[in-house]
């Protein structure tokens, strides 16, 4: 594992920069890049931030100078003398970027907050004691003593935001409120910050919820819940994939929760099956037995075979797991 001051010796060496993050991006591998992005360009160095996918519209606040570049394979990635990953610490994570990057003749450094798994080709600096990314970065930027504009404030507040799940998960320390302080002291505004990345569900994506809360299913005296979303109903509500991603985050205000799972059938046919720990109850192993992964509280897997199938052969799973961790 590299050290932190690996990173920094970097950043003081060299002049030509890519960010990146994840496939998918979210608002942890968006706020850190987008902040780092800002101390880079203050220092006077050149700086790209180039990313699988483009910026959903609900973290765009965290650019809203539309910085942020979108992968085109007939382009390539350009040339760099570093390239930081943030965010993750899996070379596959990187979807159509992984291919460029690994062929690039750049220092790859990897800086995240996972559990680590296949640490090869690169550095990595990882600190799995920060509740975010943007926690990790946060303390970066301290380290080069660098000041903190609005411009870094809102991208790591909006990465410390939904990472700690609004400051509830566990990895919540005194030093994530104490960075919070901080950017609010900045001029951040915790209500629009708040608003602009949760309250924009659509209509289509509250009905669908409504729709799949009612028919919650449960087992294990209530210890084990489910909801099932069959495609013929994401279509007959006009929601998308992505509106249900969140819908498993409910199962887990219910009393006695200790697991609890999205079946959610995709286009394809493929049963995507998300898993809440709760309670101090880790998901990890279960979604790993099914060939999947993820988190120790939040994982998952994706698995062949019909909803109803699918559901029957994972809650067997699911309860015998219980039983064994009693
Ligand atoms: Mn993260």
């Amino acid at each position: 594992m590299t050290r932190v001051n690996k990173a920094i010796e970097l950043i003081r060496q060299h002049s030509k920069f890519i960010l990146t993050t994840h496939a998918l991006p979210d608002g942890d591998g968006l706020g850190a890049e987008m902040a780092l992005y800002h101390f880079l360009m203050g220092a006077g160095k050149q700086c790209r931030v180039l990313n699988s996918h483009g910026t959903a519209p609900k973290f765009q606040c965290v650019d809203p100078l539309r910085k942020i570049e979108v992968f085109d394979s007939s382009r390539g990635i350009g040339e760099a003398e570093v390239i930081f990953v943030l965010d993750t610490s899996e070379w596959k994570m990187l979807g159509p970027l992984e291919k460029p990057i690994r062929a690039s003749k750049a220092q790859v450094v990897f800086l995240d907050h996972h559990i680590p798994s296949d640490q090869h080709g690169a550095h990595f600096v990882i600190d799995q004691t920060c509740s975010s990314t943007g926690e990790l970065v946060f303390r970066l930027l301290k380290l080069m003593k660098s000041p903190i504009d609005t411009s870094m404030a809102i991208p790591l507040y909006v990465a410390l935001m939904t990472d700690t799940g609004s400051f509830r998960y566990r990895r919540t320390s005194p030093g994530s409120h104490l960075m919070a302080a901080e950017l609010l002291e900045k001029g951040v505004r915790p209500d629009e910050v708040y608003e602009s990345v949760y309250a924009c569900d659509s209509v289509a994506k509250t009905r669908l919820l409504g729709h799949l809360l009612e028919a919650i299913q449960i087992s294990a005296d209530g210890r084990i819940a489910w909801l099932s979303c069959p495609k013929t109903l994401r279509s007959k509500y006009g929601a998308t994939v992505e509106d249900t991603e969140s819908f498993v985050n409910q199962l887990t205000l219910m009393e006695n929760v200790e697991i609890g799972i999205l079946f959610r059938e995709e286009d394809s046919g493929e049963i995507k099956l998300s898993f809440r720990g709760n309670r101090g109850v880790k998901v990890i192993d279960i979604a790993k037995r099914l060939g999947g992964g993820g988190h120790l509280y939040a994982a998952g897997a994706k698995l062949q075979g019909s909803l109803s199938e699918v559901i029957g052969r994972v809650v067997k799973v699911v309860e015998k797991e219980l039983k064994r961790v009693d």
